[in-house]
């Protein structure tokens, strides 16, 4: 089950820059900051509210480290802008399961690292209304935690 907006991912230029005009204009801090070498980008996480399942709704500001990377070919082909969204889970795994069933691509064979110590897996936008959807499991969601 699918319980909240995880978050909105935005791929930007210039993370510091977008961080501070999200700073300036919206009032929103970052809460974290990380490398994902994996994915090939440098990401901010900006908090805006709690869910209702005790977790939260962030934007994740997204900055390519590598030019063969899903958020440079974006850039390259779209220029700044909404990259993809992400919906929270219990569960990522048993929930790629039921979507991929369904007929849905799912793009990793199993659940990747995300932010904050998260679990993710990708959805083929194509299969998705043209909407690149992430699922994540938060670290200690799910089985035991939240
Ligand atoms: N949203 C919607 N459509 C998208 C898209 C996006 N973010 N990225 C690509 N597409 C569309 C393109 O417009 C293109 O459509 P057309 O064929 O109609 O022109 C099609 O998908 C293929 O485009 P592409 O440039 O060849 O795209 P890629 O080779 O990058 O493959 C995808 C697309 C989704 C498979 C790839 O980006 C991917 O695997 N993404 C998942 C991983 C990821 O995005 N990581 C970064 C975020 C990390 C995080 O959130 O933590
Ligand atoms: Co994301």
């Amino acid at each position: 089950m699918l319980t909240r907006i995880d978050h909105v991912g935005i791929a930007c230029f210039d993370l510091d820059a977008t961080a501070g005009m999200y700073r300036r204009v919206h009032g929103f801090e970052v809460a974290h900051e990380e490398v994902n070498e994996e994915q090939g980008v440098r990401e901010a996480m900006l908090r805006v509210n709690g869910t209702d399942d005790g977790h939260a709704t962030y934007l994740q500001l997204l900055e390519p480290v590598r030019e063969d990377s899903p958020v440079a070919r974006f850039l390259a082909r779209h220029g700044e802008g909404v990259h993809h969204i992400a919906f929270g889970t219990g569960d990522v795994a048993g929930a790629a399961a039921e979507i991929g069933a369904a007929g849905v691509r799912v793009l990793d064979e199993a659940p990747r690292p995300g932010s904050m110590g998260s679990s993710i897996t990708f959805l083929h936008p194509k299969d998705c209304g043209g909407v690149l959807t992430e699922l994540v499991q938060a670290a200690g969601e799910g089985a035991g935690g939240a």
